[in-house]
């Protein structure tokens, strides 16, 4: 899964390019390797399995650069389509932060659309994880060869509600590289924001969400300057939380949201 490691102050993602046979993953990571300049791409790399040639799909590493004070970069990965490679799929898989869900517009393309998307939640589901709990944006893709009215049906069938979905044309660029911008956008703040929840909950355990003042965090450099106050109601409660850092003196707010409910007898 994604890494923020704040000792090297850098973060790590993983995007997956996931759809049918021929949605045009491989298209999107060519016209990417095209369009983005040399200092932020580096190569983009063909893998297959010995024998057999259908089994291709690419890796092409993305440098963004200082993002916040963190080196970020990202691997994007495309899978191979086709009915034999459902493991090689499923394996591209373990760990991935963000996905794009490439959607083959052409009518006659729908039903295998449909049954991709039906086995990357199977796959996310073997690693215990779920479509809705990732970054993901579904590309309509091959809008050159469709009407609007192929769009609106995949798109009812598909059913998803994406973060932000975009249409394409893979092979000319039209939508590519505000798929990639934006599903780069909402995986780092999403990463960032576990990262910062992972020392809210080492900080502040969800049973005592009270206000507490100048706590110190043995071990983690981190040091809750105030907390609170919590407001809510009585099903709910928000706890906004200012930490330091106390190596850099950066300092971080959140809020920690608190579901309430019983406590059994
Ligand atoms: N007209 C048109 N052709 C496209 C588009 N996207 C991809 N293609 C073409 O469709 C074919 C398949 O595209 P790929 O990108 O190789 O497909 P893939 O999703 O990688 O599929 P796999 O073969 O399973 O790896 C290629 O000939 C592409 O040039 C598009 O938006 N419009
Ligand atoms: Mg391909």
């Amino acid at each position: 899964m994604g890494q923020l490691n704040r000792e090297a102050q850098e973060i790590k993602a993983k995007i997956v390019y996931f759809g049918s046979a021929g949605a045009g993953m491989t298209a999107n990571l060519d016209t990417i390797h095209r369009k983005l300049k040399k200092t932020h791409r580096g190569q983009l790399r063909v893998s297959q399995v010995p024998k057999d040639p259908s089994a291709a799909y690419e890796v092409l590493p993305v440098e963004l650069g200082t993002v916040r004070g963190f080196a970020t970069s990202m691997q994007i990965y495309t899978v191979p389509g086709g009915p034999n490679h459902a493991a090689i799929r499923r394996r591209i898989l373990e760990d991935v932060d963000g996905i794009v869900f490439v959607a083959d517009l052409r009518p006659e393309r729908h039903d295998a659309t449909l049954v991709a998307l039906e086995e990357l939640q199977e796959h996310l589901g073997s690693y215990g994880r779920r479509l809705d709990e990732l970054s993901v944006i579904v590309q309509y893709n091959r809008r050159d060869l469709v009407d609007e009215s192929a769009l609106d049906a995949l798109h009812r069938r598909i059913g998803l509600k994406p973060a932000a979905f975009f249409e394409a044309v893979a092979t000319e660029g039209s939508g590519v590289l505000q798929t990639l911008t934006t599903l780069s956008k909402l995986m780092l703040a999403e990463i960032r924001l576990k990262a910062e929840s992972e020392v809210a909950t080492a900080a502040a355990p969800p049973q005592t969400p009270r206000a507490q003042r100048g706590l110190e965090l043995p071990g983690k450099g981190f040091r809750i300057e105030s907390a609170g106050p919590a407001q809510g109601t009585d099903a709910e409660l928000q706890v906004p939380i200012r930490l330091i850092d106390e190596a850099s003196g950066r300092r971080l707010e959140f809020s920690l949201r608190l579901t309430l409910g019983e406590a059994p007898e």
